[in-house]
């Protein structure tokens, strides 16, 4: 019996060492499971203003500021580096001077995310990612990667526990927010783990169940 519960247990581990290492920081789109959605703000004008508290959706996720401020869309920026094109969220009402953190909420926890972020001028920019009860999991640094420029920046965790984001932004630092990717899908564990998890189980209890009947008999 001893055996087959270690056989067991090196089952489970094997099933789940690998999306362990899920949990991290990511920096380009191709660290993203296929299949992840876009919000790309193309199907709202430039220059839609959404006045104070600033809240509004698209699709599942919901935008808002976290200062109660109002929040733009712009399409002012084209810079290189990442991916921005056509329109972007400002979190502005377009003064340059009230720039304040951003927050976007998932209908229902996602187990990855990324975005880009344009003009990432200094260092101590911040998207962290919390979970339904708030409390925190994880926190990535946009990589600063100068003026005019623009870089990607996200998380992926090995469960669907991410239920909303809240960027943080350097002092004095002037940023927006485009295409931001989000996945649903946890690969935790694999399909043919789960497999042999199963039969593991399913032979440890058919083993458990020959044992008793054998010593039945003998009573
Ligand atoms: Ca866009
Ligand atoms: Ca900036």
């Amino acid at each position: 019996m001893k055996s087959t519960l270690t056989l067991a247990l090196a089952l489970t581990m094997a099933a789940t060492c690998g999306s362990l290492a899920r949990a991290a920081s990511i920096f380009s789109p191709g660290s993203l499971t296929p299949g992840f959605s876009t919000i790309d703000f193309e199907s709202i004008p430039t220059g839609t203003l959404f006045p104070a508290p600033g809240t509004f959706s698209v699709g599942p996720v919901t935008f808002s500021s976290t200062a109660g401020q109002a929040l733009r869309i712009t399409g002012t920026f084209a810079f290189p580096g990442a991916d921005p094109a056509g329109n972007h969220l400002s979190p502005s009402s377009g003064t340059f001077g009230d720039v304040h953190p951003l927050r976007f909420d998932f209908a229902s926890p996602v187990a990855e995310f990324l975005v880009t972020w344009i003009d990432p001028n200094f260092a101590n920019n911040f998207l962290h990612a919390y979970s339904t009860s708030g409390t925190l999991l994880e926190s990535v640094e946009v990589p600063a990667t100068g003026s005019g420029t623009s870089a990607f920046a996200g998380i992926v965790r090995p469960s669907q526990d991410i239920s909303y984001v809240v960027t943080q932004v350097a002092p004095g630092d002037l940023y927006l927010l485009d295409n931001v990717r989000y996945g649903a899908m946890a690969v935790v564990p694999e399909p043919q783990s789960v497999v042999l998890l199963a039969t593991g189980i399913a032979g440890m209890l058919g083993l458990g169940w020959r044992r008793r009947a054998k010593r039945s008999a003998k009573a």
